[in-house]
C-alpha cells in the first residue's frame, strides 16, 4: 500500500468519522447544502428533443427527501430493495439518492431490459417495489404475476389523461413530492446500498452488494483520477444501469459537489460534441466503444466545435486500444485516460491519473491506495517477472469491494485465492508498473462494455419455438469489441432461413436486451459437445477466429 493516499483520507474530507453514520444519499444532497453549494447547479438535464431541465442542489436535496418520504409512508423499510427501471430521466438520479437516504437497497436496471433480463435479477434480489414510467410499465406488468414479493410499482409520469393505474401501481410525480425536512438514516459504513447484477459464465447474473462505506473509494478516485474541480462541468456518458453511472455519473461526483450534464437521447458524434459544446464540458468520462464510433466520424469533425472547454477524458469498460488514446490526441489535443475496475470493485482499481505519462494501450497504475498485481492462476502467488501475463489481482479490503453476490456468498467466496481477490482479466506489468490487459479469463461477452452471459442467451434461445441446441460467443468486432454470435441447431420441421434468423434475433431483443442480441446467428447440424453434454464454446471461438480448433481429446471426456 502506497504511503502517499489511504482510503480513510476521504473521512476527513467528507467531514465523516470512523464509526459515525455514512449516508451516501445525504452526501451527495443536504450536506452540499450545507456547506453553502445549495444554489450551484448539481444536474444539466438534457432530454429527447433538446429539453432541458436544470436542478441546484437544495433540488437535489428536496426532491430526493420527497422520494425517500413517499416510499417510507408506503411501508418501504431499510434494507427493502428498491428497483429503477427508467430512462436517464432525472428521477433515476434523484430516486437513487432518495431510496439511499432511506437506508433502503437500490438496485438499477437498464431501461432496455426485456421479461426474462427483469425476472432473473428481481426473482434473485426479492425486490419490493419497482420505479418506472409509462413507457416501460408494460414490461413491468408481464413479469408481475411471477415476482411474489414485488408488491409496489411506482410510476412516475402517470396523469388524469391515462388509463387508470391498476392494484399495486402508484403514481408519483417527483416535483410536488418535494420534502425539505426529511432526516437521511443514520445509515453506517457496513450498511449495504448498491446491488447491481452483472453477469458470469454460468449460472444466472450475480448482484455485487456494495455498502455505504464505498463512498470513500468513490471520493478520492473522482478527485484524484477524473480530477474535479468546483468548476468543472463533467459528463458521464454512462447509464446507471451500469456500475460506471452510479459510481461515476451520481456518488463520486455529487459527494464533490460537482456539476453533472446528463444527456438521454440516442447516440450521434455531432449531438454529443454539441452538446459538450453547449454545455461547455470540461471533463468526460466515456468508453472504447463509444470512441471508436466517434473515430469513424473522424478527428475533421470535432473542430466544427467549441469543445475549447474540455481539459480531461477518461475511459473504462473494455481494453483502450492504442489507436483509440492516439486519435483522441489528434482531435481533441488531450489524452483519454484509461481506468479499469468492475462491477465487484465499485470503483477505479488501476489507473492513469492526470500528469501520469500516458503509454497508449496501457491500463496504467495501481490507484495510490489499492495493492494490485498479476498473480499465477493455481496458486495465487504474484508473478514479479515484468512483461509475464497472470491473473490480475488486488489485496482486500477496501471500501467499495462487494461485500458478497446476493445469495451466492459461495461465488463470493471463490473470488479469492492465497490472501488476493481474483478479478478474473489477465494482464502483464512493464519495467515501469504499467499494467497491459491481456483479455478476460472466462467466456463473458464484452460487448460495447457491457458484460453478457453465454448463459442467460443459451437460456433465452431454447426457449424459442425453433431451438434445439444453442451456443452464444463473443465474436470479435471492430466497434463494439465483441458481438454476440449464436450457434443454433433447429428442432426437425424448421427451415434454416432468414426469416428465421430474424425471428431468434428479435426474440432475444426483446426477452433480454437489444445488447444481448445475437448480430449473427449460424444453423448448425449439432453442436459441440462433451460427453456429459456440456456444449463447448471454446471450440466454436476458435473456428470463428479462425485459430487452430486445438486439443480436441479432452473433448469427450471433460
Ligand atoms: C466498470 C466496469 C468489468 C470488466 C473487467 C474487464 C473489462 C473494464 C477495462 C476492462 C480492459 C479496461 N474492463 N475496464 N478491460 N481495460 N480499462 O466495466 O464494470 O461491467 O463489471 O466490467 O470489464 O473484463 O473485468 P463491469
Amino acid at each position: 500500500m502506497s504511503d502517499k493516499l489511504h482510503w480513510d483520507d476521504a473521512l476527513a474530507d467528507l467531514n465523516l468519522t470512523q464509526d459515525g453514520p455514512i449516508n451516501i444519499g445525504y452526501l451527495c444532497t443536504d450536506r452540499n447544502v450545507e456547506r453553502g453549494l445549495g444554489d450551484k447547479t448539481a444536474l444539466i438535464h438534457q432530454g429527447h428533443g433538446g429539453a432541458l431541465g436544470k436542478f441546484s442542489f437544495i433540488d437535489l436535496k428536496e426532491l430526493s427527501g420527497g422520494w425517500a418520504a413517499f416510499l417510507e409512508d408506503r411501508g418501504v423499510g431499510s434494507l427493502d430493495r428498491v428497483c429503477l427501471f427508467l430512462d436517464r430521466v432525472p428521477e433515476l438520479y434523484i430516486g437513487f439518492l432518495g431510496i439511499l437516504k432511506l437506508g433502503a437497497v437500490v438496485q438499477p436496471l437498464f431501461s432496455a431490459f426485456g421479461d426474462e433480463s427483469l425476472i432473473s435479477r428481481m426473482e434473485d434480489s426479492g425486490a419490493v417495489a419497482i420505479i418506472t414510467q409509462r413507457k416501460h410499465l408494460g414490461k413491468v406488468r408481464k413479469v408481475r404475476d411471477r415476482l411474489p414479493e414485488l408488491t409496489m410499482v411506482v410510476v412516475i409520469d402517470q396523469t388524469d389523461a391515462h388509463k387508470p393505474l391498476r392494484d399495486g401501481e402508484v403514481a408519483f410525480d417527483m416535483e410536488t413530492g418535494r420534502n425539505a425536512d426529511f432526516i437521511p438514516a443514520a445509515t453506517g459504513a457496513e450498511s449495504p446500498s448498491v446491488l447491481h447484477y452483472t453477469s458470469g459464465t454460468t449460472g444466472k447474473p450475480k448482484g455485487a452488494l456494495h455498502v455505504h462505506e464505498s463512498v470513500l473509494a468513490q471520493y478520492l478516485t473522482t478527485r484524484d483520477v477524473l480530477d474535479l474541480k468546483p468548476e468543472d462541468v463533467y459528463w458521464c456518458t454512462a447509464d446507471p444501469g451500469w456500475v460506471t453511472g452510479t459510481s461515476y455519473g451520481i456518488i463520486g461526483p455529487w459527494t464533490l459537489g460537482a456539476t453533472q450534464f446528463v444527456l438521454d437521447a440516442g447516440f450521434s458524434s455531432a449531438a454529443w460534441y454539441q452538446a459538450m459544446s453547449d454545455h461547455k464540458v470540461s471533463v468526460w468520462y466515456t468508453a472504447p466503444t463509444a470512441i471508436r464510433m466517434l473515430m469513424k466520424d473522424g478527428a475533421e469533425l470535432v473542430k466544427e466545435y467549441d469543445l475549447s472547454a474540455l481539459r480531461h477524458m477518461c475511459s473504462v469498460g473494455e481494453p483502450l486500444n492504442a489507436e483509440g488514446v492516439l486519435w483522441g490526441r489528434e482531435a481533441f489535443g488531450l489524452d483519454f485516460h484509461d481506468t479499469f475496475w468492475q462491477t465487484e470493485t465499485g470503483a477505479m482499481m488501476i489507473t492513469n491519473m492526470p500528469g501520469m505519462t500516458v503509454k497508449p494501450g496501457s491500463m496504467g497504475k495501481p490507484f495510490p491506495a489499492v495493492e494490485a498485481a498479476v498473480v499465477d492462476a493455481d496458486t495465487g502467488i504474484r508473478i514479479d517477472e515484468p512483461n509475464t501475463v497472470g491473473m490480475i489481482a488486488v489485496k482486500p479490503p477496501w471500501p467499495s469491494m462487494m461485500r458478497t453476490y446476493w445469495n451466492n456468498s459461495a461465488t463470493y467466496y471463490g473470488k479469492f485465492l492465497n490472501g488476493w481477490y481474483i478479478c478474473g482479466d489477465r494482464a502483464s506489468i512493464d519495467n515501469d508498473g504499467y499494467f497491459w490487459f491481456s483479455g478476460r479469463d472466462d467466456d463473458v461477452i464484452n460487448t460495447g462494455g457491457h458484460l453478457v452471459g453465454p448463459f442467460e442467451i443459451e437460456s433465452a434461445l431454447l426457449e424459442h419455438e425453433a431451438v434445439a441446441e444453442s451456443a452464444a460467443i463473443g465474436k470479435p468486432d471492430p466497434v463494439n469489441m465483441e458481438v454476440v454470435k449464436a450457434f443454433v441447431a433447429l428442432k426437425p420441421g424448421f427451415e434454416p432461413d432468414d426469416d428465421m434468423e430474424l425471428s431468434i434475433m428479435n426474440f432475444i431483443r426483446k426477452k433480454l436486451s437489444p445488447l444481448a442480441m445475437p448480430q449473427e446467428i449460424e444453423f448448425m447440424e449439432k453442436l459441440p459437445k462433451t460427453r456429459s453434454g456440456k456444449i463447448v464454446r471454446r471450440m466454436l471461438k476458435a473456428k470463428e477466429r479462425g485459430e487452430e480448433i486445438g486439443d480436441t481429446s479432452t473433448l469427450d471426456d471433460d
